[in-house]
């Protein structure tokens, strides 16, 4: 039996899980209790601990080490037989759906506020994953966070730090913690799924790449699989060393924080290739000399390129995007004649159906890509598609997305975040949406087919998800669509989706804030953004 310390404890108010795990403020967490009482909820809501071993890691932000040293101790003391920790506290959120599956434990704990800024005054996170390698599903989520409305004792261990550094078994109480290589078992996976001697010669040959870590987690993956296995020339990942601050950036793989790569690549003597990662390594973003391919754009290039990587060389059984995603995959799977699913946002929600066996490839417009080889979106393996991708069809990326967008059609899309705006105007504003009835109504030169707030029925488990956004969708199957972010910390995020068919080759140069502009007037006239929050203009458009 193990020895173990019962300390009390109240509940803290709001300890409730968004789009993915528990994010708040670096200060919140420090509060005596706080990380102490989610976790015991955790274990106390996920079942018997006793003799299992869990995966524990995170992105490497402030806070990351003395959390983990927290978690350790009450895993001992929750009568867990082993830990497995990234060495150095670092674990990608791909590779720990990687490692959990490899190894079978009882899931892992991540700790990750993903893309948000890390430092004293920045975010921290926490999520469980389950069993099978993928964020906990809403039933998890729900029953944790009552646990935290009730808990009044955590379990803990009183003996000292283990040292993290070391790779090696160290004794914790009666537990064993397992420091480990936090790259290898994902590196020999990205290896079964990739033509790495087709990429190991695409660099021989002189193609050239940036990859920008954003001094998050991806660093060493990028190191050690692009520089390392794949001899791409040393300086290809920039940024490459974790930092815990990701040296005052904003870790989030977009347009406006990879700042740094972006000027490469639209730079004089731009590479042929860039991408990049955010904070946990699970989103990406793809760029092609002077070009940017969009997150959807992304999803349908791949699923359609699939069967030149040799892991998907059978084909797919199905992909599976997010709601807001555009429908570019859609037409991809209705030519390969295959299911397409829609489901809501978050990657939990496309558990079921890779475990199912219905999705191999499931995206998101979120610069989330991934498949049926972990249960979480992945940075690098989509990076490595892509490699692999350019590899077999010796084309620039930009040709290789128009020559797509000639044969299925272009669905020009765009993104615009108003973030940090007043909580009450952002509900009230989504309210306002969810009362409107334009069905057959004109909006501009446009005519409503219907509106309405998306809700998903999980074909695999008959799960129910209400309230995941606003849809206003027209004759034509453009489409505009509001919800409020589930990842952010101040205040609330509205994001706005904007979306158009566009079959003519001749119109696929223009630039989507262009060809969408009379839509994204729509979309704001309708939901009052203006008057209802203050905004006049987005804060990030992608
Ligand atoms: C998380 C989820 C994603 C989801 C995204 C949406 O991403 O893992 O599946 O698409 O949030 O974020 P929001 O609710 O802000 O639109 P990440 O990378 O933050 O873990």
């Amino acid at each position: 039996m193990t020895a173990f310390t019962t300390i009390q404890t109240r509940p803290f108010d709001g300890q409730k899980p968004g789009t993915s795990g528990l994010r708040k403020k670096v200060r919140v967490f420090q509060q005596p209790g706080y990380l102490e009482n989610f976790v015991q909820a955790i274990f106390d809501s996920i079942g018997d601990c006793t003799g299992k071993t869990l995966a524990l890691g995170g992105d490497g932000r402030f806070f990351n080490r003395e959390a983990i040293q927290i978690i350790l101790k009450m895993a001992a003391g929750n009568g867990f037989a082993r830990v497995m920790v990234g060495q150095g506290g670092i674990l990608s959120t791909p590779a720990a759906s990687c490692v959990i599956r490899k190894y079978q434990t009882f899931g892992g704990i991540i700790l990750s506020a993903s893309h948000n800024p890390g430092g004293a005054d920045e975010d921290f996170g926490i999520k469980y994953n389950i069993p099978a390698g993928g964020p906990a599903p809403e039933a998890v989520t729900e029953a944790i966070y009552a646990r935290t409305q009730q808990i009044d004792k955590y379990r803990t261990t009183q003996v000292g730090d283990v040292d993290l550094d070391q790779l090696g078994e160290y004794p914790l109480g009666d537990m064993v913690v397992q420091v480990f290589d936090p790259v290898a078992d994902y590196a020999a996976l990205m290896q079964e799924l990739f033509d790495f001697d087709a990429i190991r010669a695409l660099f021989a040959g002189g193609f050239r790449m940036k990859f920008d870590a954003m001094h998050a987690v991806t660093g060493p993956y990028a190191k050690a699989i692009l520089e390392g296995l794949l001899a791409a020339p040393a300086g290809t990942v920039m940024n490459g060393t974790p930092l815990e601050d990701f040296g005052h950036g904003h870790p989030d793989p977009n347009l406006v924080h990879a700042h740094d790569l972006v000027e490469a690549l639209f730079g004089a003597d731009a590479p042929d290739f860039g991408a990049a990662s955010d904070g946990d390594g699970d989103r990406n973003m793809i760029l092609g000399r002077g070009f940017y391919v969009t997150p959807s754009d992304s999803l349908a290039v791949l699923a359609a390129n699939a069967t030149l990587c040799p892991g998907y060389a059978k084909g797919l059984a199905g992909i599976a995007r997010s709601m807001p995603t555009s429908a570019a995959a859609d037409r991809v799977a209705a030519a390969l004649g295959i299911p397409c699913y829609e489901t809501p946002t978050g990657w939990k929600f496309f558990g079921t159906l890779l475990d199912a066996g219905k999705a191999t490839l499931c995206g998101e417009e979120s610069f989330g890509t991934g498949s049926d080889h972990v249960r979480e979106k992945d940075g690098l393996w989509a990076v490595l598609m892509w490699l692999n991708v350019l590899a077999k069809r010796q084309q620039p990326v930009a040709e290789i997305v128009r020559e797509h967008w000639a044969k299925y059609g272009r669905n020009v899309y765009s993104r615009h975040d108003y973030e940090a705006i007043d909580s009450a105007a952002a509900n009230g504003l989504m309210e306002h949406l969810r009362g409107l009835d334009l069905k057959g109504q004109s909006l501009g030169a446009y005519k409503v087919a219907f509106n309405d707030d998306f809700a998903y029925t999980d074909p695999v488990d008959g799960s129910i998800s209400t309230k995941q956004g606003v849809r206003i969708v027209f004759d034509d199957g453009s489409r505009v669509v509001f919800r409020l972010s589930g990842t952010g910390t101040e205040g609330a995020t509205l994001r706005l989706y904007v979306e158009q068919f566009q079959p003519d080759p001749a119109q696929h140069h223009l630039d989507p804030q262009v060809a969408l502009a009379d839509l994204i007037k729509i979309a704001r006239d309708v939901a009052q953004i203006e008057a209802r929050t203050g905004r006049t203009e987005p804060t990030v458009i992608t």
